[in-house]
């Protein structure tokens, strides 16, 4: 238990729920405070005194130090709690996790929030996260569904020769790009039938009991 530290969370929220997957694969608990994003509780001066970039996940440490995202968060939880090694254990694992996590945040995480911050109607006006409020593109929505059927596709291939993408290890790049694909089921896109090597690892990682956190 951390009991010197808060996690600001938001539970139906995707970008929290790696840093939540994370602490539970860690075996670590701490002190969480939900922050209600539908009543934009995240641009409230309360929150934006935690974190000025208005989002979450948001970690503050025992010193008062703010992690206000999700590279940081799962730097500084490795760091600590290093066992089990969730971003590679030797240079060469360390980078090419590092790279997919990359591109499950690029090409899986950023394309959802294209299409949902530019689509639903929920969000008009906040097209983008932060203090400054954006108008929503369509376009943009449109674009974001091609880019995670690309996506898709190339999950399905890295995993038809590597059990976890970024090896033979299960790490953070996991997380990301599984929250992806159960991020992409809030607009009804989902792996095909064909993509047996991606659903397989989804089967699997939904079975991991950080999967319910
Ligand atoms: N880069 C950030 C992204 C965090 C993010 O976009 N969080 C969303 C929830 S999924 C948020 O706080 N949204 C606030 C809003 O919609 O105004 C991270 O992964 O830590």
């Amino acid at each position: 238990m951390m009991q010197d530290h808060v996690f600001y969370d938001c539970a139906t929220a995707p970008s929290p729920r790696r840093a939540r997957m994370l602490l539970v694969e860690k075996s670590l608990k701490v002190p969480t405070e939900q922050i209600d994003l539908r009543k934009g509780e995240q641009l409230g001066d309360a929150f934006r005194a935690i974190n000025p970039r208005c989002t979450v996940p948001a970690l503050k440490l025992p010193d008062g130090t703010v992690l206000g995202d999700n590279a940081s968060i799962a730097r500084y939880i490795e760091e600590i709690r290093p066992d089990p090694p969730l971003m590679g254990r030797s240079p060469v694992e360390k980078a090419i996790i590092a790279e997919w996590n990359a591109i499950a945040e690029f090409e899986g995480l950023l394309a959802m929030a294209e299409i949902v911050r530019n689509s639903l109607p929920g969000l008009k006006g906040r097209a983008l996260t932060g203090p400054k409020n954006y108008q929503q593109i369509p376009e943009l929505a449109e674009r974001g569904r091609a880019r995670i059927e690309q996506f898709f596709e190339t999950l399905d291939r890295r995993l038809a020769e590597h059990v976890y993408l970024g090896g033979d290890a299960f790490s953070v790049a996991d997380i990301t790009a599984f929250v992806a694909v159960e991020f992409a089921g809030w607009v009804k896109l989902a792996p095909s039938e064909n993509q047996q090597s991606l659903l397989a690892w989804r089967k699997a990682l939904a079975e991991r009991p950080s999967a319910h956190a």
